[in-house]
């Protein structure tokens, strides 16, 4: 049984394995994050360890919202871990970065003191889109019992909402700068819709609260992207092999990997260039690009993949047909809505993201992929819908992912299994209901108005789109030929 990885053992890590490059004991606290799940680790942890090597203002302060899993296992490592990128001769790499993991509800006393702390200068979050307790809107959910809960007690907040507002109120009362506060998550307009809710929670209990927030914070809208495996034995094993030490909680991640933050003076106090990451004003144009091209493609490989019996995308994307249709989705249909201007080239984007669909070395879960998918559509791939409704676009393509998600909740209800969905039970009763009469069955779901819009539901194109490619996709995901033809 090998030694468990810890700053006592990092020493007899193999050879060939990339170890912290800085002295972890002189690194400062300077960065809170809330959500430290495999993608913060894999993504935003990794440039904090490249920026430690020449700064030791940037150690994380992690705050885990719900589940106390991730701090069990890194504690007794002194909260190191491996990060495995998926590629060849990647070596295995250690990151330091992560400070320490406060469990939230446990001791909000000390999330608030780093939140308030001079030496924060960056605040961010990967908490997913359900973690924001939005409405259909997109504005934060007042009637959310989180948001609830947060407002009646403010020093023990449950949501990130209530942390950030209780946190910058603090901040603001003991005369601190404020600073930045950046949502990594897959939102569209990620930094203005986090502004808006948390001022809009903050002025249910001042409104010179919520006026210093809309004035002083800066919440710059951000593009992050990698594909993240979520993290299996399979993975363990080859830390273990490689590094020689044992490591209870490793990330991996393809070798590719994207972070552009809006170019603000309060997102300006950290070298980036220096580690890859890119400041610019066009974040809006990588940030569409990527969620209705990547993530939208992302939905339909694993709905439809999921009903076709595959497994992984890489599977899914070695199935012809299927592979046509997403590549055809993603020109023919998803495209003509986006501008890539002097910023993306959109031709080249969608074939460096079928490449990266293609990577067998990455094993990414279809099933991974198809949680949340009531909170997934509306920002991926219901307004790309939209958009070519009230343009007169064909529809037919676009519909295909939106009759997998609902034939993949019918096979789940069908056969009494679960779901990984904010509304999962609603969703698994709709199933229920379900008699196989597609156009029964899609109005059922279309009148959800926590994901479809009153106009998407209520436009005869759209009701005929979804219910002519939830009959074609039939139980076992039939993809008709037309549909893989370009045009
Ligand atoms: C995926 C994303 O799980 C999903 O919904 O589409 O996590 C995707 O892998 C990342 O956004 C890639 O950056």
């Amino acid at each position: 049984m090998p030694l468990r990885l810890s700053e006592r053992t990092l020493g007899q890590a193999q050879p060939g394995t990339a170890c912290p490059g800085y002295v972890r004991a002189a690194c400062r606290v300077g960065w809170v994050h809330f959500g430290p799940g495999a993608f913060h680790r894999a993504h935003q942890a990794y440039y904090a360890d490249r920026l430690l090597e020449h700064d030791p203002r940037w150690a994380i302060s992690a705050v885990a919202l719900h589940s106390a899993d991730v701090r069990a296992a890194l504690a007794p490592q002194d909260y190191l871990y491996s990060l495995a990128e998926l590629g060849p001769g990647a070596p295995v790499r250690i990151i330091g970065a992560l400070r320490e993991i406060l469990a939230a509800t446990r001791e909000p006393g000390a999330v608030f003191a780093r939140l308030e702390s001079p030496d924060t200068r960056l605040i961010t979050l990967t908490v997913t889109e359900k973690g924001y307790c939005l409405d259909a809107d997109g504005g934060l959910d007042m009637a959310h019992p989180d948001v609830q809960h947060d407002l009646s007690v403010p020093d023990h907040p449950r949501s990130v909402i209530g942390f950030l507002a209780e946190g910058l109120r603090r901040r603001h009362a003991s005369g601190q700068a404020p600073c930045a506060v950046v949502s990594c998550d897959n939102l569209a307009e990620n930094g203005p819709t986090l502004r808006a809710a948390v001022s809009a929670f903050a002025a249910q209990r001042s409104g010179e609260l919520a006026r210093w927030i809309e004035r002083e914070v800066a919440f710059p809208r951000t593009m992050v992207d990698s594909i993240t495996p979520a993290t299996d034995a399979a993975l363990r094993e080859r830390v273990a092999q490689s590094i020689g030490l044992m490591d209870a909680w490793p990330v991996q991640r393809e070798m590719f990997t994207q972070w552009v933050i809006e170019d603000v003076p309060q997102v300006r106090v950290a070298d980036w260039a220096s580690v890859g990451v890119q400041l610019t004003n066009d974040v809006g144009v990588y940030e569409r690009a990527k969620l209705r091209l990547l993530n939208a493609a992302h939905s339909t490989l694993a709905y439809v993949g999921l009903l076709r019996g595959h497994t992984t995308v890489a599977e899914a994307m070695s199935d012809a047909p299927l592979a046509r249709l997403v590549e055809h989705l993603m020109r023919a249909d998803i495209a003509p809505s986006l501008t890539g201007g002097a910023v993306i080239d959109i031709d080249a984007y969608i074939e460096a993201t079928l490449g990266r669909f293609r990577n067998r070395s990455v094993r990414h879960q279809l099933a991974q992929i198809a949680w949340d998918g009531s909170k997934k559509l509306p920002v991926r791939l219901l307004p790309t819908l939209a958009e070519a409704l009230a343009a007169g676009r064909p529809l037919e393509r676009l519909a295909v992912p939106v009759a997998a998600w609902i034939r993949f909740i019918v096979a789940r209800a069908r056969a009494g299994g679960e779901l990984t969905d904010p509304l999962a039970e609603q969703l698994l009763a709709l199933g229920r209901e379900c008699t196989g009469d597609p156009r029964g069955d899609v109005a059922r779901f279309l009148a959800l108005q926590a994901v479809f819009s009153a106009q998407l539901a209520a436009a005869p194109a759209c009701v005929r789109a979804v219910s002519e490619a939830y009959r074609a996709l039939g139980a076992a995901g039939a993809i008709a030929p037309r549909l893989c033809a370009a045009g």
